[in-house]
């Protein structure tokens, strides 16, 4: 087998593209294709893109991804106008505007967005600013750093034109009162339906990029970080191979650096699907205590496959393919 049909071939699979990027020749004796053959057959042979797929069940934050897509936006772009969608959302209280407080009574926010260059930005502990997600992408994009915390990004934030804004609604106002009554602190995330969205998007041609934003664990200590805007836990992408995106008890996520876990298991092969289950299983197997606790993951390979896998039954993962936009209920470990 030449190089060319050697190449040809591995496109067909997904083990063959992560083969084929990490310029391993199986048994064809081939020698290593370059990274621009890898974009090329990778990127030839999905007839799938733009595709976006999120956490949750966020159907119009999807939906408006992949029309986005499809009107030829690029992937960065797309995934934080996602994001805006639940961070406007006064309803969806693990996000944005409308997201639970502190145990302190304050809202404070964390995202983080990569693009298919491999560049980062995140922002954590910020108040008073809603598109989050978007100021992730300034601090990339202005600044020479990755990851910006509290008044510093507040303050970047106002540089940058966006608004000061009460994240505390009335609602949650409420509900923080209604907590504090017992003020029990019981970090055991999920089964209800709105949560921290994460968003993968790979537009028309071929690029992969992500964002994620959340208000984090409801009633958490001051100053708590969960994963989502740590690049490599929350949300990583590598455009050579694809992505993956988290959401769930961050603390578990980060002691195994998950969403790169997943990342890297697919350069060395497993599909989407398989490379979600063997990060979770990676988690079960270290953590007696995972019947406690909420996992879950998304994952898109370069070919536009797509996973999802979570601990407990509950979690679903939107995707759009093909101008068409539906909610994929996910298998459980459990
Ligand atoms: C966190 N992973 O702060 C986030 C919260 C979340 O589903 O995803 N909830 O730990």
């Amino acid at each position: 087998m030449n190089r060319r049909s050697f190449i040809k071939n591995a496109s067909y699979t997904g083990a063959g593209i992560a083969a084929a990027a990490t310029g391993i020749s199986c048994n064809s004796g081939a020698s290593h294709p370059d990274q621009e053959q890898v974009k090329e057959i990778s990127v030839k042979n999905n007839k799938n893109k733009p595709i976006a797929i999120c956490t949750w069940g966020f159907t119009k934050a999807n939906e408006t991804a992949g029309k986005a897509l499809d009107s030829g936006m690029n992937a960065l772009d797309a995934a934080i106008k996602a994001c805006a969608v639940e961070e406007e959302n006064i309803k969806n209280t693990t996000v944005g505007k409308g997201g639970a407080p502190d145990r302190e009574g304050n809202v404070t926010l964390d995202a983080c967005v990569m693009d298919s260059n491999g560049d980062c930005g995140a922002v954590v502990c910020v108040e008073n600013i809603t598109n989050v997600a978007a100021l992730a992408r300034v601090v990339m994009e202005k600044t020479p750093h990755v990851m910006l915390a509290a008044t510093g990004a507040e303050e970047l934030a106002y540089k940058h034109g966006f608004q000061r804004e009460d994240l505390l609604t009335e609602s949650s106002k409420k509900s923080y009162q209604e907590w504090l009554k017992t003020s029990e602190y019981k970090p055991i995330i999920n089964i209800e339906n709105h949560d921290t969205i994460g968003v993968l998007c790979m537009d028309k041609n071929g690029d992969i990029a992500g964002a994620c934003t959340t208000s984090g664990l409801s009633y958490k200590m001051k100053g708590r970080i969960g994963d989502s805007p740590i690049i490599g836990s929350g949300l990583f992408i590598d455009n050579e191979i694809g992505g993956a995106a988290a959401t769930g008890m961050g603390e578990e996520i980060m002691k195994t650096v998950g969403s790169f876990l997943i990342v890297e298991l697919m350069r060395q092969g497993k599909s989407p699907q398989e490379a979600c289950e063997a990060a979770v299983k990676r988690i079960v197997a270290k953590n007696p205590n995972h019947t406690n606790f909420q996992v879950a993951y998304i994952a898109m390979n370069k070919a536009g496959e797509t996973g999802s896998y979570c601990i407990h039954p509950g979690f679903a993962m939107m995707e759009y393919k093909n101008e068409h936009n539906k909610r994929i209920e996910t298998v459980s470990y459990l």
